[in-house]
């Protein structure tokens, strides 16, 4: 059987994209699954198919969370535990996004990427290590990015916080090495999700040009390289994983067949 059965996997932005690819391998896998995101319908959806996939041997609940709620994030443990969660095996830092092309942008996408991406990934980590270091175990996988790798025009706020996810995930990886806790950065390239038409504000044209001429990669090959690191034996910690498309060199060196 799989070293992941039986463990719990609480995933956020889990309702489409790398989020809802990598809940439905883990549930195959054999993991009880958390399903956090803001869209309750999408994540019902969400979790009938991990039910499918995992059986009826696994717990699945789909639970409605906006990341950026501080309350709502603080009360998530205690209310998970009254569902029925005992210990909590591995998080997943999904949630998160762009929102603009523009060099800057306004304050109000300036803060909202910074709470998305950063400080809500610290918080949830913040939670959850507490909880794992009760138990001596568990592994934060945090979803870094191309964008926490180099800072390209257009970018520079995502960019930015990209860089500090890179910084906060390496800090907690030290911090923790004297625990059972792994932490684990996986950063991806161009991935072909809702994620640009979210960076371009739902201009879809726009966010098809990104992929256009060369296969990007799936949110499915970056949930296999995820479950990957978790199946890993617990003295095996990945820190950080750089995942491209094979016609990806940079941001911009993209070989684009037209
Ligand atoms: C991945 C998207 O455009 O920075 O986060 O490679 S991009």
């Amino acid at each position: 059987t799989s070293r992941l059965q039986g463990k719990t996997a609480v995933i956020t932005g889990a309702s489409g994209g790398i989020g809802e690819a990598t809940a439905i391998l883990l549930a195959r896998a054999g993991c009880h699954i958390v399903l956090l995101a803001r869209r309750q319908a999408a994540l019902e959806e969400v979790a009938q198919k991990c039910r499918t996939e995992g059986g009826d041997g696994i717990k699945v609940l789909a639970k409605t969370l906006d990341v950026n709620d501080r309350e709502a994030v603080e009360r998530l443990v205690p209310e998970l535990r009254e569902a029925g969660f005992e210990s909590f095996d591995i998080l997943i830092n999904n949630a998160g996004g762009a929102v603009g092309k523009e060099q800057v942008g306004g304050l109000s996408d300036i803060d909202f990427m910074i709470s998305t991406n950063l400080v809500s990934l610290m918080q949830l980590s913040q939670t959850f290590v507490n909880e794992m270091k009760k138990a001596d175990s568990g592994h934060i996988i945090n979803i870094g990015s191309l964008a926490g790798r180099e800072a390209y025009v257009g970018g520079s706020v995502y960019c930015a916080v990209k860089h500090a996810v890179k910084a906060f995930t390496t800090s907690l990886m030290k911090e923790l090495v004297a625990t059972g806790i792994r932490v684990t950065e996986v950063a991806p390239g161009f991935v072909e999700t809702n994620f640009s038409v979210t960076r371009f504000r739902g201009d879809a044209e726009a966010a098809a040009k990104v992929y256009e001429g060369f296969q990007p990669l799936t949110p499915e090959d970056i949930a296999e390289e995820i479950v990957w690191c978790a199946l890993r034996p617990s003295h095996v910690q990945i820190a950080e994983l750089y995942v491209l498309p094979s016609a990806q060199g940079s941001a911009t060196i993209i070989a684009r067949k037209s």
